[in-house]
């Protein structure tokens, strides 16, 4: 696992190499990149240092989606070992393929990301996160299996049971999203039990945002080491990055996978250091490979060494999706924003929806359901009156609008078992 470890100029020269093998492989075995790269007048011999990778366009969500199913392949389909799909909220689905090699990848590079969060080949880990189409379950099934633990392989739903193979296997890692964590929690405590009794010690979570409350929010209930890591399909799946021990920012495994940061409106490449879209290139794929995909996440690449002593770059968390933007009466709101003013008030609850109500296709207002804690719950017309006036306050200075609030009764918003769905589109005529 030295890999972390190199010079900058060793992984520059690795980086090139991976760049030039990527696209020499997809020039000659992709027909959407022979395509690109001859409407460009492009050549593979054209990169010849890293800075030249910005002659090649960047590859949309959109483009994938048209080459459904197979349609990014450069592999005779034989060679193709495994298929995984995104299902995303709207239009086809995006699939992936990989070859055994992709796959061998992979499981190392999930591995790494384990190893650095603090697992051990002595622990026992349960993972959570759904087995299927979706990459999480299978993912970091096969890194931790790579890295020697122990696998429980649960997949998602059935919480309570969930909770008792838990305490009988003496698992102590758990793997899954954030908010599946809360949720997990909040089951326990209702079948009597304090987390912390279930003896966890770190948690592997990914797969969606994960605010600063709710990894304290987390780290409190189960008495365990929250670790937040990222990763998503077209590219891979999980084990693009993940944090160490000193959980400040998500280590790149930059062997591995190529990133920038570009400004989502121009497209042109910002400087280091400021926060933007993160286009992503795997240096390795042969299966689907992709070359500078726009992921669509906000984050930052941190120019600061990590005091751990890998010398892999970190990126921020992401703060969002270039296409979460909310757009209304001109301006424009990230749900991390009001996540963020939520996550200062004790008396709600991790759980918040937003409804966006729409009229002739255009966000009209914006409606915020917060869900009060039982702390937070009152009877007083008066004193939640007097709180919803006070998160409005907030969310007004914070986002230069005033969204509606609707406070909610204590855990009445739906849980999900994995990714949390917070935005809903109301149509009104
Ligand atoms: O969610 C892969 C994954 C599984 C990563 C398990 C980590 C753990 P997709 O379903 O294709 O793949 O969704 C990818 O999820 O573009 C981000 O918007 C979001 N996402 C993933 N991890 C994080 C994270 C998997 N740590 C999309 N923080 C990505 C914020 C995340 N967002």
């Amino acid at each position: 696992m030295q890999n972390d470890f190199f010079t900058p100029e060793e992984q520059k020269t690795r980086q090139l190499e991976g760049f030039q093998n990527t696209v020499r492989h997809a020039y000659k075995n992709s027909s959407f990149y022979r395509r690109i790269f001859d409407e460009n007048n492009l050549r593979p011999d054209d990169i010849q240092n890293l800075s030249d990778i910005e002659k090649i366009p960047y590859t949309r969500k959109n483009d994938l989606r048209e080459a459904y199913p197979y349609g990014m392949a450069a592999v005779p389909l034989e060679q193709i070992l495994r298929i995984h799909a995104s299902s995303g909220t709207t239009g086809k689905p995006i699939v992936a393929g990989y070859t055994k090699t992709d796959l061998e990848y992979w499981a190392e590079g999930v591995a790494r990301i384990c190893e650095m969060a603090g697992v051990k080949p002595s622990d026992i880990a349960q993972i959570s996160f759904g087995y299927g189409l979706f990459t999480g379950g299978f993912g970091l099934h096969y890194g931790l299996e790579k890295l020697g633990a122990t696998v429980v392989p649960f997949s998602s739903g059935n919480t309570e049971r969930q909770l008792s193979l838990m305490k009988d296997f003496n698992t102590n890692v758990l793997v899954c999203t954030p908010s599946f964590a809360i949720y997990m929690a909040e089951v326990a405590r209702e079948l009597g039990y304090d987390p912390v009794e279930f003896g966890l010690k770190i948690g592997l979570f990914g797969g969606e945002p994960c605010s600063e409350a709710m990894r304290e929010d987390i780290e409190k209930q189960w008495g365990l080491k929250a670790t937040i890591n990222y990763g998503l399909t077209e590219v891979i799946g999980p084990g693009v990055s993940g944090e160490c021990m000193q959980t400040r920012g998500m280590h790149i495994l930059e062997d591995l996978y190529y990133p920038e940061v570009i400004d989502p409106e121009s497209s042109l490449p910002l400087p280091a250091g400021e926060r933007g879209e993160l286009v992503l290139t795997p240096l390795f794929k042969e299966g689907f490979p992709i070359i500078r995909y726009r992921t669509g996440d906000i984050t930052r690449l941190i120019p600061e060494k990590c005091p751990c002593g890998r010398t892999t770059r970190r990126m921020d968390y992401i703060t969002g999706r270039s296409d979460d933007m909310i757009i209304i009466k001109g301006v424009n709101i990230f749900p991390s924003q009001i996540e963020e003013v939520l996550s200062g008030f004790r008396e709600v609850s991790p759980h918040y929806r937003l409804v966006l109500h729409k009229q002739k296709g255009f966000i009209k207002d914006l409606e915020v359901q917060v869900e009060l804690t039982q702390e937070g719950f009152s009877d007083s017309f008066r004193e939640l009156e007097a709180l919803e006036g006070r998160i409005r306050r907030h969310l007004r200075s914070t986002l230069s609008l005033a969204p509606r609030i609707k406070l909610m009764e204590p855990k009445s918003l739906e849980r999900t078992t994995g990714k949390a769905k917070r935005i809903i589109e109301s149509e009104e005529f």
